[in-house]
């Protein structure tokens, strides 16, 4: 356990970080030695409260933060998953601060309800950085956030959607979760950039960022509309949009022709249906957040000024780009 940073360190602006890009396993883990804080003097004790293991991207984002906070890094790591669930999620972070952790890292599930256990931490003196999504509590609460730009991400996502879709279309949506920072800027992004577009939305409903909820929406919508009602889908991420194949599919369609498919993330699941032509479009999302997440728990409890947000940048891909890419895919 290391000694304690004072709090209140003075923040930075935001800059953008171009980094190279880059199975769940839920639960509780807590890494090797005595946990929640028995290391030595110098090994850094860290709380990680991931969302769980609801996608594919999880998996990858999970990974990497395991990769990263290692024992042979000088970390000591108490892991949680929270099944998606909010309530779950904040009750691992007052086990952290009651456990004496150095340092807590969130993936924060939605972005609403993290004041109280933001301002327990801070009144803790442990310093909390978030790692993918941002909340909506002070930007005093937390010490830094490094993830993507989601509202970016729809924004491209709508601009080929724009640009592809110029006769009357109507769209379906699949969210992610609901109150989560990614579904809310994907949308707002993706919406702004077919205004005054031929595309029209007929309905949009949560698949939670999973492969079974993405599949049981899309059959809602096939039901409610036939496989002729719907030209394109829109899913706020790969796992999603695999699940409406799986449903267009057995409906007996051909998606990526039928129904076109745009998704975000870019996982290699995603990116092989890219390559079979049943998805059209992917807006990359990066999960590989561990390495820079570290560094940031490092230079925060070292006293360093950090800049308040860290940027990761993304590419986008049609069929002949992810067929380039998808070799050399890290995750
Ligand atoms: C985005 C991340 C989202 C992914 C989903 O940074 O929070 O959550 O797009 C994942 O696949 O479940």
């Amino acid at each position: 356990m290391r000694n304690k940073v004072l709090s209140g360190l003075a923040l930075l602006g935001a800059v953008t970080l171009g980094l190279s890009a880059c199975g769940s396993d839920g639960g509780d883990d807590v890494a090797a030695g005595s946990g929640g804080g028995g290391g030595g003097d110098d090994v850094i004790t860290v709380g990680f409260a991931q969302t769980g293991s609801e996608s594919g991207w999880r998996s990858a984002n999970t990974e990497s933060m395991k990769e990263a906070f290692s024992e042979e890094n000088g970390f000591e790591l108490v892991f949680n998953a929270a099944d998606n669930d909010p309530a779950a999620q904040i009750a691992a972070v007052r086990s952290f601060i009651n456990q004496g952790v150095d340092a807590i890292v969130i993936a924060p599930i939605v972005e609403d309800g993290w004041d109280d256990v933001l301002q327990e931490a801070q009144d803790a003196d442990i310093p909390v950085i978030l790692e993918d999504r941002t909340v909506t509590a002070s930007e005093d609460l937390y010490a830094t956030w490094v993830g993507l730009d989601f509202k970016l991400e729809g924004q491209k996502a709508g601009e080929w959607a724009a640009e592809n879709f110029t006769e009357p279309t109507t769209m379906v949506v699949l969210e992610g979760t609901t109150g989560s920072a990614p579904a809310n800027d994907r949308a707002e992004g993706f919406d702004a950039a077919i205004e005054g577009t031929p595309i029209e939305k007929i309905d949009s409903q949560t698949g939670d960022f999973t492969r079974d909820g993405g599949k049981s929406v899309m059959e809602g919508f096939l039901q409610k509309y036939g496989v002729d009602g719907i030209d394109l889908v829109y899913a706020h991420n790969d796992d999603m949009g695999l699940g409406a194949i799986e449903a267009i599919e057995a409906a007996g369609a051909v998606p990526g022709e039928d129904i076109k498919i745009i998704t975000i993330d870019a996982v290699r699941d995603g990116m092989q249906a890219l390559v079979d032509g049943k998805i059209n479009y992917i807006v990359e999302c990066n999960p590989l957040l561990g390495e820079k997440a570290a560094e940031l728990v490092k230079a925060v409890l070292d006293g360093e000024e950090v800049d308040k947000r860290t940027i990761v940048e993304d590419q986008a891909f049609d069929q002949a780009a992810a067929e380039e890419a998808l070799p050399d895919r890290k995750y």
